[in-house]
């Protein structure tokens, strides 16, 4: 069915998490979403939600959508054609910053209309088929005391029959994190993979001796060890050390991407769908991936990412993040460590109108 945009909705909320990140680099102490549903004329709704990162953030990233949505109102629901516009119309402004994550909501919120308006899940829609994929839960393992975190992994795997965890690191003592990795480590054993990130916290030179140091921990990978832009950096700190290294969840774009490549920034890449573009830029980074036999993960959402990762050649590993369940009527669920596609028309989102009540932000 050919639909045509009437109206962009977002709304602001703040959902309380069940284990408030910890990184690195800062807390946050609740989920702040702007929940984006592009209604039409012929009744269907296409819907996603954006991370802002910071309650702060959440009142200029509801301007943007209702700025970009004054561009497309009364247009036919394509998400090329969408995309391809509000890229054009903000050429001379900036589509990066706030406007790039808008137009990449606008756009995941334009495919759910789009495959629900043919009437199949978003990835049959792609051209793809509902099936699992593999994930791991890093729902938690924020810094904390290393004491903690053995007990806190066996939760988490026991959440979804995960086979993998991700732990995060980058304490100012670094004998700390050791002990952080050989407690998690030590509990879960060697099936089950432990990922690690940094959270962009370390220099060059720090991130070369802690990752060496961390060669014989049986690390699956090192993830932003360094300022997310600095792919030469990142391209030395691959060279040195043996334990893949894995970044993309800041890669702003496609070309970002291409750029980080060429510098040999690392081994893994994990773009954020919110980041590199809605559906529309992860295609185009999955070909990129394709091109160069780079393993690609995915950064939160995970019901896009599903979706996403299910018509990807080179799929990898699907970022578990519960932060979107309280929300939603029907959060997607996790068994065998595979999150399972819903079979429905769309992404599967349906708010849980109840709570997105109880938590819209002032
Ligand atoms: C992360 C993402 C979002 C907030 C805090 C930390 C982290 C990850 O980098 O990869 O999950
Ligand atoms: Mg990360």
């Amino acid at each position: 069915m050919k639909l045509t945009i009437r109206n962009i909705r977002a709304r602001a909320v703040q959902v309380p998490l069940k284990r408030p990140p910890r990184s690195a680099s800062g807390e946050i102490p609740d989920a702040a979403l702007v929940l984006i549903d592009i209604e039409t004329n012929e009744g269907i709704t296409g819907s996603s939600y954006l991370f802002a990162f910071m309650r702060s953030m959440l009142k200029p990233t509801v301007a943007m959508v209702e700025a970009l949505a004054e561009m497309i109102k009364g247009d036919a629901v394509v998400p090329f054609e969408i995309e391809a516009k509000l890229r054009k119309r903000l050429t001379l402004q900036d589509s990066h910053g706030i406007a790039g994550q808008v137009i990449a909501g606008i756009d995941m919120a334009a495919w759910d209309a789009y495959a629900k308006g043919l009437g199949v899940p978003l990835v049959r829609a792609l051209g793809g088929e509902v099936k699992p994929v593999r994930a791991y839960n890093s729902c938690g393992l924020w810094i904390k005391d290393p004491a903690l975190l053995a007990d806190e992994a066996s939760q988490l795997i026991a959440e979804g029959g995960y086979s993998a965890v991700k732990l995060r690191i980058g304490r100012p003592n670094f004998k700390e994190d050791l002990a952080a990795v050989r407690n998690v480590k030590k509990r879960i054993g060697d099936d089950v993979l432990l990922m690690t990130d940094f959270n962009q916290s370390l220099t060059v030179n720090e991130a070369i001796l802690r990752g060496c140091a961390l060669d014989d921990e049986g690390l699956y990978w090192i993830e932003e060890p360094i300022r997310h832009d600095n792919y030469a950096g990142c391209a030395k700190i691959a060279a040195e050390v043996m334990t893949p290294i894995q970044i993309g969840e800041n890669l702003l774009n496609t070309a970002e991407m291409q750029k980080a490549i060429d510098a040999e920034a690392a081994e893994f890449y994990m773009p954020d769908v919110q980041r590199i573009g809605g559906v529309t830029g992860w295609l185009r980074a999955a070909a990129i991936a394709q091109v160069y036999n780079l393993d690609l993960s995915s950064h939160l959402f995970p019901e896009f990412s599903a979706h996403l990762l299910a018509v990807t050649p080179t799929c990898h590993w699907l970022e578990y993040m519960d932060w979107g369940n309280t929300i939603l009527q029907q959060p997607f669920v996790v068994k065998d460590g595979h999150v399972i596609i819903p079979d429905v028309a769309g992404a599967g989102i349906t708010w849980n109108e109840e709570a997105v009540e109880r938590y819209l932000a002032q």
